[in-house]
C-alpha cells in the first residue's frame, strides 16, 4: 500500500497513545468533605452527570461526616473514598501523588455556627489551616482548578428594615461568628494564593442550603426530627431572623458550572431570592407534618445572631446562566419526604454522641 509499516505503526501508536491519553486523562476531582451534607449531594450530582469523571472523596469523618451516606456510590469504579484530614499535610500530599487531580473542590469544614461559639479552635484549624494545606498540595502537584466552597456569612448581616439591600461580590467582608470569621479568613487566603502564586482558584459564596443528608443540628432537619418526635421546636430569640434558602441540588449545579466555566480568580455568589423568617420555616414544617404550632418554644438567642442574609446572584446568572430551579414549596416537600423515608439515617445520628451536644445546647436554654 502507500503507507509503510513503520508509518502505520507510528500512526497506530499515536492513535493508541491518544486513546490512552484520553482514557487516563479523564477528569479527576478531589472533593473534600464529601461525606457531609452538601459534599455528598455534589458527589452524587457529578457521578450521575459525568459518568466518565473520577471522583475522589477525602473526608476525615468528623461527627458531621457519614460514610453510610456514600453507600450508594461506594462500588462505583469511578469513585474512591479516602479517610483523611485536610490538616494532615502528609496524607493530603500522598493522595495528590496517587491521583494527580485536575480539580479540587473544598467542602471540608466545621460548619455549625453554634459549635463555633462553643469552641472556636477547631474552626480555625480546619477551615483556615486545612484550606492552606489543600492549596499547598495544589501548588506542589499542579492543578487546573481549586474551588473553595464559601458562605454568604462572610458578608455579615443585613438589617431587617432594608429589604432593598443584598449581598453582592463587592460587599465588604464583615463577620459575626468564629465560624464566619474562619470562612472569611480562608477566602482571603485563597485569593492571596491566586495573586501571589498564580493558583487557579474560584470561590463560591452560597446562602443557606436545605435538602437530603442535612445534619440534624441545623434548623430545618432539627425541626423536622423534633416535630416527628413531638418534641419542642426551639426557635432562637424572636424567630424574625431571615435566611435565604436554596435547595442543595441547585447549589451543586452552580458549583458544577463554576468549576467548568467560571473565571479564575473570581468570587461567585449563589442564592435563590428565597428569604424567609425562621418562624415561618418552622410553621411550614409543622403544617407539612400535621403537627401543632404549640410545639414552638422560644429559647435564648444565639450570641451575635445575624439578622438577615440575602444574596444577589446576578453575576453567576449573567456569566454562567445559573438560576435556582427548585421552588421552596417543592423543595421543602421533597426534603420532608426524604426525612420520612430515611428515618434510619437521622435516627442513628440523634441517638448517638449527638445527644450530648443536644443536651449542652438546648437544656436550660
Ligand atoms: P457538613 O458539616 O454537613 O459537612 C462537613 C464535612 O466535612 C463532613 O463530612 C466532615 O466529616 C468533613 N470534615 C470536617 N472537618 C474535616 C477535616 N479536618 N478534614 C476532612 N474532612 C473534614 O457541612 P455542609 O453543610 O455540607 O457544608 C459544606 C461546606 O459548604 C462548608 O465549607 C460550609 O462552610 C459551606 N456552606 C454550607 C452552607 C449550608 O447551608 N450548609 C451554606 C453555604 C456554605
Ligand atoms: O435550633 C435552632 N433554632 C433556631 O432558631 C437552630 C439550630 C437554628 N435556629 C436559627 C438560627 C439561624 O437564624 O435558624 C437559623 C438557621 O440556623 P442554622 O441552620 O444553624 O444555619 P445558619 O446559622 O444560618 O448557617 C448555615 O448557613 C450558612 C450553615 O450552617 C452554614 O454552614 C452556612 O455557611
Amino acid at each position: 500500500g502507500c503507507f509503510s509499516q513503520s508509518f502505520l505503526a507510528k500512526r497506530y501508536k499515536i492513535y493508541y497513545n491518544t486513546q490512552t491519553y484520553f482514557k487516563e486523562d479523564r477528569i479527576m476531582i478531589i472533593v473534600t468533605g464529601g461525606a457531609g451534607f452538601i459534599g455528598s449531594n455534589f458527589v452524587f450530582h457529578m457521578l450521575n452527570k459525568y459518568p466518565d469523571y473520577r471522583m475522589i472523596c477525602l473526608d476525615a469523618l468528623t461527627y458531621a461526616g457519614n460514610l453510610s451516606t456514600l453507600e450508594p456510590v461506594m462500588d462505583n469504579p469511578n469513585f474512591r473514598f479516602v479517610k483523611a484530614d485536610i490538616r494532615d499535610r502528609e496524607a493530603v500530599y500522598k493522595l495528590f501523588e496517587e491521583e494527580k487531580p485536575d480539580i479540587v473542590v473544598n467542602f471540608a469544614a466545621e460548619s455549625h455556627v453554634d459549635r463555633s461559639i462553643e469552641n472556636p479552635s477547631i474552626f480555625l484549624e480546619t477551615n483556615i489551616l486545612g484550606t492552606q494545606v489543600m492549596m499547598d498540595a495544589c501548588r506542589k502537584y499542579g492543578i487546573k482548578r481549586y474551588h473553595q466552597v464559601s458562605t454568604d456569612e462572610v458578608y455579615g448581616d443585613l438589617p431587617l428594615d432594608r429589604p432593598d439591600l443584598f449581598f453582592t461580590e463587592e460587599t465588604p467582608i464583615h463577620t459575626s461568628s468564629p465560624y464566619s470569621a474562619s470562612k472569611a479568613s480562608a477566602d482571603l487566603l485563597v485569593l492571596a494564593y491566586h495573586r501571589t502564586f498564580g493558583l487557579p482558584v474560584t470561590i463560591s459564596r452560597c446562602s443557606n442550603n436545605y435538602g437530603p443528608y442535612h445534619f440534624p443540628e441545623k434548623l430545618i432537619p432539627l425541626m423536622i426530627a423534633n416535630a416527628l418526635n413531638d418534641k419542642p421546636l426551639p426557635v432562637y430569640g424572636t424567630g424574625e431572623n431571615v435566611r435565604d434558602w436554596l435547595y442543595v441540588e441547585d447549589h451543586c449545579k452552580a458549583i458544577d458550572l463554576i468549576i467548568h466555566n467560571g473565571r479564575v480568580g473570581e468570587v461567585y455568589n449563589i442564592g435563590g431570592h428565597n428569604e424567609m423568617t425562621n418562624l415561618d420555616i418552622v410553621k411550614i414544617i409543622c403544617k407539612e407534618l400535621g403537627k401543632p404550632e404549640s410545639l414552638i418554644t422560644f429559647v435564648a438567642d444565639r450570641k451575635g445572631h445575624d439578622m438577615r442574609y440575602a444574596i444577589d446572584p446576578t453575576k453567576i446568572h449573567n456569566e454562567l446562566g445559573w438560576l435556582p430551579e427548585t421552588k421552596f414549596a417543592d423543595g421543602i416537600k421533597k426534603t420532608i419526604k426524604w426525612y420520612l423515608e430515611n428515618k434510619e439515617w437521622w435516627e442513628t445520628i440523634i441517638s448517638g454522641e449527638y445527644q450530648n451536644y443536644y443536651e449542652r445546647m438546648y437544656s436550660n436554654r
